[in-house]
């Protein structure tokens, strides 16, 4: 059977991703609907062999849909996504708007498609910086159990979309011909600088992008009392959200165990050679879309202690693989 999906958000960085992974995966698709808002609309996107025109969402758009993908942000899909449903479609969303409502599933494949068997027709995709450490804490839940996790992230520019890189590439410019740097999308100087600032502070001194890696993370694993804490920050990549994680586990381990552990797990790759120079790097994840994972040692000030990096692209598998995933998944399981 083929399939009838909208993108919705399918002029941003995210979007555009959506479209290239559905023809790299050859999804099956019957027909697909390109939406976007007002200032998008008629611009031509290429598709396969097609042109698609950039609608808008009018009443009755999502008609016939089977699956529409979001990733227009939180207001829009808090206004469209209960039309999409009324409408009959599916909904995979990749804003905030619906990850903490307890009847929704918040889903990583690799780590619980199960929940998506309880979907009331809205599906949650979550935070990029969240999806590709829980792929790696899963399997060392299952394994040793989870004590205590503290990360801290190094956040591409590419995550707060493509004004963000457009200034940071304008800042670096400018920074090299001596010219004046303006703030337009950051607060401060994104190039050649590091921003400790992820989204909005909240009333307990955390940033909301710390909040969802804490929040969300709690609900994807089943955990809602994780001991686990976090600290975001901007760097001056494009593409690849970097995350060091000092992980403390409830029972004991072997490196070795532990790393062939990380090797076997679903979609993830250990490149951890350091004496080689052989590590993650950011710039890898712009042609690998698995979570990479290097550094691994043990933290010797904890018991059973662990200190890694891992990295992972954010726009495909923090956000639009993941939630291509979610779709296939739904397929595959007569979900839809
Ligand atoms: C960033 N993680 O890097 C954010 C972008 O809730 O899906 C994704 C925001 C979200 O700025």
């Amino acid at each position: 059977r083929k399939y009838n999906l909208a993108v919705v958000g399918a002029t941003g960085l995210v979007g555009r991703e959506i479209l290239k992974i559905l023809v790299e995966r050859d999804f099956p698709i019957k027909k697909i609907k390109v939406i976007a808002s007002e200032n998008s609309a008629g611009k031509k996107i290429e598709f396969k062999d097609q042109k698609l025109e950039v609608i808008t969402a009018t009443k009755g758009v999502f008609k016939e849909i089977d699956i529409a993908l979001f990733s227009a942000g939180t207001e829009v899909a808090k206004k469209l996504a209960p039309q999409a449903k009324k409408e009959g479609a599916i909904v995979i969303d990749n804003s905030n708007a619906f990850r903490m409502d307890k009847k929704i599933p918040l889903v990583v494949p690799e780590v619980n498609a199960v929940d998506l068997k309880i979907h009331q027709k809205i599906i949650a995709n979550p935070n990029c910086s969240t999806i590709q450490m829980v792929m790696l804490l899963k399997p060392l839940a299952q394994k040793y159990g989870l004590k205590r996790v503290v990360v801290n992230t190094y956040q591409a520019v590419s995550g707060a979309g493509k004004k963000a890189v457009d200034e940071m590439l304008e800042q670096t410019k400018a920074y090299l011909k001596e010219e004046k740097i303006e703030n337009k999308h950051f607060k401060h100087q994104i190039a050649f600088n590091a921003i400790p600032q992820i989204d909005t502070f909240m009333d307990n001194d955390y940033t909301k992008e710390e909040m969802k890696m804490i929040n969300e993370t709690r609900k994807i694993l089943a955990k809602p009392k994780l001991a686990i804490t976090a600290t975001c920050v901007r760097i001056p990549v494009i593409f690849g959200h970097g995350e060091v994680l000092n992980i403390e586990l409830k029972s004991s381990y072997k490196i070795e165990a532990l790393k062939s552990l990380i090797k076997k797990s679903p979609n993830i790759e250990l490149i951890d050679d350091p004496l080689n120079y052989r590590y993650p790097l950011q710039t890898d994840t712009e042609t690998n879309d698995n979570v990479l994972v290097g550094r691994v040692r043990r933290d010797n000030s904890l018991k059973n202690g662990i200190n890694l990096w891992l990295t992972a692209n954010n726009l495909r598998k923090g956000a639009a693989l993941n939630a291509v995933q979610i779709a296939e998944n739904l397929i595959t399981n007569n979900l839809v």
